[in-house]
């Protein structure tokens, strides 16, 4: 019997038809940029964006991945030399390819020097990065650098070995001025709110504060774009990995599953030599301002919704939860009647038909995208995908019946994981121990646990929190969510929307 091979160079040549393979001479490809945090997103990205772009246009653009943490890289891609099969599911239909552009992978979790070799060379022009959204350091409600953040601490008094991104990124640029002086592009592909703005604050702050003209030549030398990014690439299972093999024949450690959809709409913000990725799809534009918020109210508002809803009503993954008939009326009603009206118009979108095409993606049967994992990290999300719409709403005197019931959604979440709720699942939040001593003190108050999550100032501002019809909204809803009979809140907040547009378009009648 022969042993199945593992992917890497010397299989390019023998890949099975059905999978493609780079159209270009890679053995000739030379790193260009770094990426930071190389997880399943970014392999189904940035890297593929690069790998078209690549063979449409060959040019010194390879990718060095850097993960600064877990998981590591070297015996997954660094041991298949950067290669990755690429799978595209949707529902029944599977495509493979095999994807090229990263060239050497770097794990820099014990220390940050291999990071900062990498980041501070001449050769590298570009720095993007994924590394989720509480990997700025910054304070969600203000987006400004959190100084009590204990990485922070760390790194302002240790900067030569800094820890956070927001350290390292300053450290680098501080070795590139004091070696070779290049300038270089820092491209956040996070989902924060003016990504770009947030990464330039949280390193500009942190050069100011380390003195020595160092916040002027990053000002001087340094970019900061901020982009939309969007394709949907759930974490990878075990069974992702055994279906390459199944499939294929052949072994693969660093598989990445995504959907069809993808998009990138980057601000023409640029330092130094950028990759032509506008040749491959991209969109490069001045202001990325209404493509985020479509995405983030619109795609990531819905996936919120349904992930904490979904975790409530025993839901495992979006397609189940979409497929609920009551969750998948409120997520269309609460994105058409309360998100749609906040949105800028972007041109060429029509948002009723962005929002159907965002729903029709969230249906796809063979992406398992676990409601858990969306619902991770919900303090750093909820923000740019239902507070800042609820706020806009609010301004113009609108409703948000709906919009809040996701808000108490993601409070019950982390109140029901506590130990006083009985512990119904293990959460990721860097919120969940504040909202767990909540739970202790509160016990089963509504009003009462609904009051202390809106007085975290860091999440919600003040201005938003002391509104009397935002506090009512989630305080009902959050009692019926902790009830025996979650879905009430839905059913409610449904009928009583109802009931308040029948009163509209009666007085609008008269
Ligand atoms: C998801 C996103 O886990 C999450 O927070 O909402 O990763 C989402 O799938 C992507 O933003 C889609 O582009």
């Amino acid at each position: 019997m022969s042993a199945i091979e593992t992917l890497g160079p010397g299989l390019l040549e023998r890949l099975p038809a059905a999978v493609q393979k780079p159209a270009y001479d890679r053995a000739s490809l030379a790193p260009g940029m770094a990426h930071l945090g190389v997880g399943a997103f970014h392999r189904c990205h940035q890297a593929e964006y690069t790998d078209d772009l690549l063979s449409l246009k060959f040019d010194r653009w390879g990718i060095v991945g850097i993960n600064i943490r877990p998981p590591a890289l070297a015996g997954t891609l660094g041991r298949q030399s950067g290669l990755y099969t690429r799978l595209i599911r949707d529902n029944d239909h599977v495509e493979a390819r095999v994807i090229g552009s990263i060239v050497k992978v770097v794990d820099s979790m014990e220390s940050p020097d291999p990071a900062l070799a990498v980041l501070a060379s001449p050769d590298i022009d570009l720095v993007t990065m994924t590394v989720t959204e509480k990997g700025y350091c910054h304070i969600p409600s203000t987006g400004a650098l959190d100084l009590d953040h204990p990485d922070i601490v760390h790194d302002l008094a240790n900067p030569q070995a800094p820890r956070s991104l927001p350290g390292i990124l300053a450290r680098t640029l501080e070795l590139r001025r004091s070696t070779h002086g290049r300038k270089l592009t820092l491209l956040s592909c996070d989902n924060i709110p003016a990504n770009g703005v947030i990464l330039e604050n949280v390193v500009r702050t942190f050069a100011e504060m380390r003195g020595d003209g160092l916040a002027d030549w990053i000002a001087a030398n340094a970019a900061f774009p901020s982009a939309m990014v969007d394709r949907i690439a759930p974490a990878v299972t075990r069974q992702d990995l055994d279906s390459v093999e199944q499939r294929y024949g052949y072994r693969d450690g660093a598989v990445a599953v995504g959907e069809p959809f993808r998009q990138w709409v980057i601000e023409r913000n640029f330092s130094g030599r950028m990759p032509r990725w506008d040749l491959a799809g991209a969109t490069f534009v001045d202001d990325v301002t209404p493509f985020e918020h479509l995405k983030m109210r619109v795609l990531n508002g819905a996936q919120t919704t349904l992930a904490t809803l979904g975790v409530l009503a025993g839901l495992e993954h979006t397609s189940d939860a979409i497929a609920d008939p009551l969750l998948s009326v409120f997520v269309r009603r609460m994105l058409v009647e309360e998100t749609l009206p906040t949105l800028t118009p972007v041109p060429g979108v029509e948002p009723h038909a962005y929002i159907e095409q965002s729903l029709g993606r969230l249906k796809n049967t063979a992406i398992r995208h676990r409601n858990h994992q969306i619902a991770t990290d919900g303090s750093q999300k909820i923000v740019q995908r239902l507070l800042n719409p609820i706020r806009d709403r609010l301004k113009q005197g609108a409703g948000i019946g709906l919009l809040s019931v996701p808000v108490a959604g993601w409070m019950a979440y982390l109140i029901l994981a506590s130990a006083r709720f009985g512990k119904h699942w293990t959460v990721s939040d860097p919120y969940a121990g504040k909202v767990a001593a909540i739970a202790d003190a509160a016990g089963r108050d509504a009003p009462m646990l609904a009051s202390a999550v809106l007085a975290i100032d860091t999440i919600f501002d003040p201005g938003l929190a002391a509104d009397e019809t935002f506090r009512k909204a989630v305080t009902s809803a959050l009692g019926e969510l902790l009830s025996g009979d979650p879905m009430a809140a839905v059913r409610r907040s449904l009928e009583q929307d109802g009931v308040a547009r029948l009163k509209r378009s009666k007085q609008s009648a008269l």
